[in-house]
């Protein structure tokens, strides 16, 4: 009788950590179908427009399995800027490798 309950007691209590889970691996999913898009919060450290070249401190690029970090990356030759953007700018960003070539793809201030 009492490890019934006790058995009882224990299913409840993974079906409560159950249900988030399951709500967030919806979620999770969702983002998931929509990776393409997806935009990474990122700052300008410093912008070379001959080069075509940007330096950004950004956050974790999950299509890329990269951490976040400061690097250098290639502006993609059809992204058009915005005509004011300089170092200092808070931005959100897509890179792709292109070529063998990390580039960035999309950049939104
Ligand atoms: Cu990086």
């Amino acid at each position: 009788m009492t490890l019934r309950i006790a058995l009882a007691s224990v299913a409840l209590a993974l079906l409560a950590f159950a249900m988030p889970a399951f709500a967030e691996g919806t979620t999770h999913n969702h983002s998931n179908h929509t990776a393409n898009q997806e935009l990474v919060p990122a700052e300008v450290r410093a912008l070379d427009l001959k080069a075509r070249k940007i330096t950004l401190k950004h956050g974790e690029l999950k299509n890329l399995g990269m951490p976040a970090m400061t690097m250098t990356f290639l502006l993609e030759k059809q992204l058009i800027l915005p005509a004011d953007l300089k170092a200092g700018d808070k931005v959100k960003v897509r890179v792709e490798e292109i070529g063998g070539a990390l580039a960035v793809t999309a950049l939104q201030r």
